[in-house]
């Protein structure tokens, strides 16, 4: 499974109190920075078993690609091994996986889809 990078807490919208000569307490106002969520990538993985047209169905019904995409995908995935369908938060990138798994154990294909935080 994908572990999570830790990562440092984001810059307080104030600075750490300070105490000016006069006694007073001074509060520096920041920047807020709201880092953009961590996205993953939806991964199929090549086998020797799986058809090449249930891939390509798949690819359509779960990644939402008309037919042609979905070839393209299929076969890069055919001659290089793996290959991205899509990309999407945490939760949704985990609900293609369990979905795509689901169909291709119940039309009995060993097809393998995995999800990988993107760089
Ligand atoms: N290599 C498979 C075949 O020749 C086709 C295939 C493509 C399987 C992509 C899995 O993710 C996959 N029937």
């Amino acid at each position: 499974m994908a572990t999570q990078n830790p990562k440092k807490p984001p810059n307080p919208a104030v600075s750490p109190p300070s105490v000016s000569n006069d006694e007073s307490v001074v509060l520096e106002r920041r920047a807020q920075r709201t880092e953009p969520p961590q996205m993953f990538q939806v991964v199929l993985l090549n086998d020797d078993f799986t058809p090449m047209e249930f891939v390509v169905h798949v690819i359509q019904e779960f990644f939402s690609k008309d037919r042609e995409t979905a070839t393209q995908i299929m076969l890069k995935i055919h001659l290089e091994g793996k290959g991205i369908c899509g990309v999407y938060s945490r939760d949704v990138a985990s609900t293609k996986v369990d979905q795509v798994l689901q169909a291709a154990r119940a039309a009995g294909h060993p097809l393998q889809c995995v999800s990988e935080p993107v760089e």
